[in-house]
């Protein structure tokens, strides 16, 4: 699956991907430099690699790959990015984009677009003329991609873990069933009295709901190295695509890592035994993380 992001130079490209990505903190992207001509980062995202590439949005490089429109090819999802603080840039932006939309249709491609109203913050920045950029943006941009399946988003790299859920849905929008386990995990979590962390085998986190276990989509990495050992475990020792593990201590505090069909694992943390109605309803969550690796492998081999 091919994601690509493209906006003018300082748009907040680069931004987006370290912070949604890449475990860098918003403050880390105030020293990156301007992307030269292209780069391609590859993420592993429930088992399907996801390229990610981010085109550098200077005019000599626009000029470029105009003129080389192969390298915008076989986009599965456009992601067009507006500076908020930036009102002046919006002009040239919109050209940009509507360039971009000329290279899609001569190729017959019809890329699902999200279009980012980026920066939606007010670091260094006045609340009152956020709110006027959008309405502007808005009346700019919305009304280009008609023809196309669109949506937008407001999205701010101060805001990670909204960013990290933005990507991830993006990323789990092309499959069709699976946003609806998403969310059905979301409000079974609410309800069990134990931290939960669902991600896939490589460290993404799809749903939690415990604060401070992941920057952007990445996992911490202790729970990263220990899901990582368990998954070894499963293959080499156990040779089976499923698994559980279990530890604890003198104290009663105790991890248990459910690994579903060696894309999904549960990890629960607790201090106690849990109540019977916690512990049902995490059952129901087991079950229903079983079902959701079974159709994530289904939906790569179709
Ligand atoms: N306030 C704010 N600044 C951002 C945001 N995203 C990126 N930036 C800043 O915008 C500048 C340019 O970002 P960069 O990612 O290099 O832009 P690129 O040229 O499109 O790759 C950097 O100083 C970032 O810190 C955001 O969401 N909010
Ligand atoms: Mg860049």
């Amino acid at each position: 699956m091919k994601i690509s992001l493209v906006g003018l130079s300082g748009s907040g490209k680069t931004s987006l991907y370290s912070v949604a990505f890449a475990e860098k903190s918003a403050e880390e992207t105030k020293g990156l430099s301007p992307t030269i001509l292209y780069e391609t980062r590859r993420h592993p995202f429930l088992g399907l690699q996801v390229g990610i590439f981010d085109f550098g949005g200077q005019e000599q490089y626009r000029k470029e790959y105009m003129e080389k429109p192969e390298i915008f090819r076989g986009t599965d999802i456009l992601i067009p990015i507006v500076d908020l603080h930036d009102p002046n840039s919006f002009e040239q932006a919109k050209e940009y984009f509507i360039g971009l939309l000329d290279i899609y249709r001569k190729s017959n491609e019809k890329p699902t677009i999200f279009l980012f109203l980026h920066k939606y913050d007010t670091q260094d920045f006045q609340k009152e003329l956020l709110d006027t950029n959008v309405k502007k943006a808005k009346d700019m941009f919305l009304d280009l991609f008609k023809d196309y399946e669109f949506d937008y988003k407001l999205t701010s790299i101060y805001l990670q873990d909204e960013l990290a859920k933005v990507f991830r849905d993006i990323l789990l929008s092309s499959y069709a069933d699976l946003k609806s386990h998403v969310e059905k995990a979301e409000t079974q979590l609410d309800e069990i009295k134990a931290k939960v962390i669902i991600a896939d085998i490589s460290g993404n986190v799809i749903v939690h709901n415990v604060q401070g276990v992941s920057s952007g989509l990445t996992l911490r990495g202790d729970l990263r190295d220990f899901i990582n050992a368990c998954n070894a475990v499963r293959e080499n020792i156990f040779m089976s695509d499923s698994a559980d593990f279990n530890g604890r201590n003198e104290d009663g505090k105790e991890v248990e890592l459910h690994i579903f069909k060696y894309i999904i694992s549960v990890l629960v943390m607790k201090s106690k035994e849990l109540d019977r109605d916690s512990q049902d309803k995490l059952n129901t969550l087991l079950n229903d993380m079983k079902l959701f690796a079974d159709l994530i492998i289904s939906a790569h081999t179709e």
